[in-house]
């Protein structure tokens, strides 16, 4: 790991903010350990208040040079990030599953996020269009166009440490604006890291410092960059409690925010299911990342038919399920992120039987030789009422609950009745079942797949979920409109002046 720690330009004691070439920060220093191994993978020095307002400041200055640059330009390089990336995608996947414990195989593919997305960023620097409309008077042209905003605060959670910055920078960027990044204190290696390849595409091109700067802290810097009213965009993924904060704090100045936050997602698998496909999709939905991820599978809704068959594969499939080291490849699970998680996961698994749940596939933490950091826990399953508290509750952790239907409506009204709506699944090859889903009756979510799961969405399309989700959309489709400000132009090519609305008004 010291290899690759170097490889990524990360050192023992690590500066915590940066605007580009320059480092520096002098607020306390926090320490980065894994949850594989509980060792201390590095320090990180973080930002003061005053290490807060020179990056603003910087980016500030910065963002009037990048907004004259043409996009396509903006895109060349953002291209020339992507293709660092690519050099570097087994050790950046490699200290993203060390830092953040999920497997190896996620950590590689967390990094082809940001290639891909990277890539769409360079197609979209050519494509920012904007509309040409008529006017109702003659000799005049009425158009759109779009312009940046400025700086883009970005808050990262820990459980997708690069991807989802840079879902959200490579956007911004070919947009003409700038970034500062809060990345969470759960990751922060991860964080000085990505800034330092970002800082040698800027160091090879001669770009000023602040397009792109990083400060590392708590929850302190994230208020400092929520209430700051030099950033008209933050986008922020996380938790549903500290969206409420952040979506209120920003609306309060006027600021724009896009909220990624919890998920409660549901796969509903019918009558008319292909069972093994189905199998591979909710068991990696319910236990990939450790159930970590926004997406990851929290209930399973099966209809009553199916039921004993399909919770008996599940759990002949858990049953097979290896956890240890994510970083062998033949572990299926890695650890959770840290003790405070492996505390949430039992107190969950205790609400789960205090409320009436029945567990089928028992919890538990691993003790012994290799999960010495004690994060590492046992996937569970309980049959569960889906108005249980606790099932409508996210718990960051592998415990999926299975339920009973008897009518697709039913169905539908159990996967739309919780309180977040990111992700959804049906499981079906009749297509009456998948286009109801599919429909205005049907889920509810910001995602709604059919024979998929509901983690592992693709960059191409806006991602995020309504109600406690949010509502924010990121990533692929046209979510590049909500980095920018619309702007309406009417041009007057005419040797007249004339009035919208037929208005007369005459001076002579
Ligand atoms: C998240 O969990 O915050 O769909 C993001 C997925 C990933 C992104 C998840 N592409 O699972």
């Amino acid at each position: 790991m010291q290899e690759v720690l170097r490889s990524l330009g990360l050192k023992e004691i690590n500066e915590g903010c940066s605007t580009g070439q320059n480092w520096f920060s002098n607020g306390e220093v926090i320490e980065s350990f894994s949850p594989v191994d509980g060792k201390l993978i590095g320090k990180i020095k973080t930002a003061t208040k005053a290490d807060y307002l020179k990056v603003v400041s910087t980016a500030s200055d910065a963002f009037k040079f990048w907004r004259e640059i043409p996009a396509p330009k903006r895109g060349e390089y953002v291209r020339q990030f992507g293709d660092k990336l690519r050099a570097k995608k087994a050790g950046l996947g490699k200290l993203v599953s060390y830092e953040m414990g999920k497997s190896y195989q996620e950590g590689l593919g967390e990094v082809q996020e940001m290639i891909d997305i990277c890539d769409f960023a360079v197609g979209l620097s050519r494509q920012l269009y904007g509309l040409q409309l008529h006017s109702e008077r003659p000799q005049h042209r009425m158009m759109e166009q779009w312009h940046p905003l400025g700086i883009v605060g970005i808050i990262s959670a820990f459980n997708f440490p690069v991807a989802v910055w840079a879902w959200n920078s490579s956007l911004a960027w070919i947009c003409g604006d700038v970034c500062i990044w809060k990345p969470s204190e759960k990751t922060p290696l991860c964080s000085v890291a990505c800034q330092n390849i970002w800082n040698e595409v800027a160091k090879e091109n001669n770009l000023p410092e602040g397009i792109s700067s990083l400060v590392n802290g708590n929850y302190v810097v994230g208020q400092l960059l929520t209430a700051d009213t030099h950033v008209p965009l933050i986008s922020a993924t996380g938790s549903t409690q500290m969206g409420k904060i952040v979506g209120a704090t920003v609306a309060e100045r006027f600021g724009r925010s896009i909220l990624e936050l919890g998920g409660n997602n549901a796969i509903i698998i019918t009558e008319n299911a292909d069972l093994d496909n189905t199998l591979i999709g909710a068991v990696f939905g319910a236990i990939g990342t450790a159930g970590q991820r926004c997406t990851t599978t929290r209930r399973l809704i099966i209809h009553e038919n199916i039921y004993d068959k399909a919770k008996d594969q599940l759990v002949k499939a858990y049953a097979q399920l290896k956890i240890g080291d994510p970083l062998n490849e033949a572990n299926h699970v890695g650890p959770l992120i840290d003790k405070d998680a492996v505390k949430k996961y039992l107190n969950s698994l205790e609400s789960v039987i205090s409320e009436g749940g029945k567990i089928i596939v028992p919890g538990g933490v691993l003790e012994g030789k290799g999960f010495e950091s004690g994060c590492y826990v046992k996937p569970a399953i309980a049959e569960a009422k889906n108005d249980m508290a606790i099932v409508q509750h996210e718990t960051f952790a592998p415990i999926l609950y299975i339920m009973k239907y008897k009518t697709l409506d039913e169905a539908i009204a159990l996967q739309n009745g919780v309180p977040q709506g990111l992700s959804s699944a049906i499981m079906t090859l009749n297509m009456r079942e998948a286009e109801l889903f599919l429909s205005a009756a049907g889920s509810d979510c910001g995602i709604a797949n059919v024979n998929i799961g509901t983690s592992g969405a693709e960059i191409g399309g806006a991602f995020g979920g309504e109600k406690e989700t949010g509502g924010g959309r990121e990533s692929g489709s046209d979510a590049w409109k909500a980095y920018m400000r619309r702007q309406t132009n009417t041009l007057n090519w005419g040797s007249k002046a004339s009035l919208a609305q037929g208005i007369k008004f005459d001076l002579s």
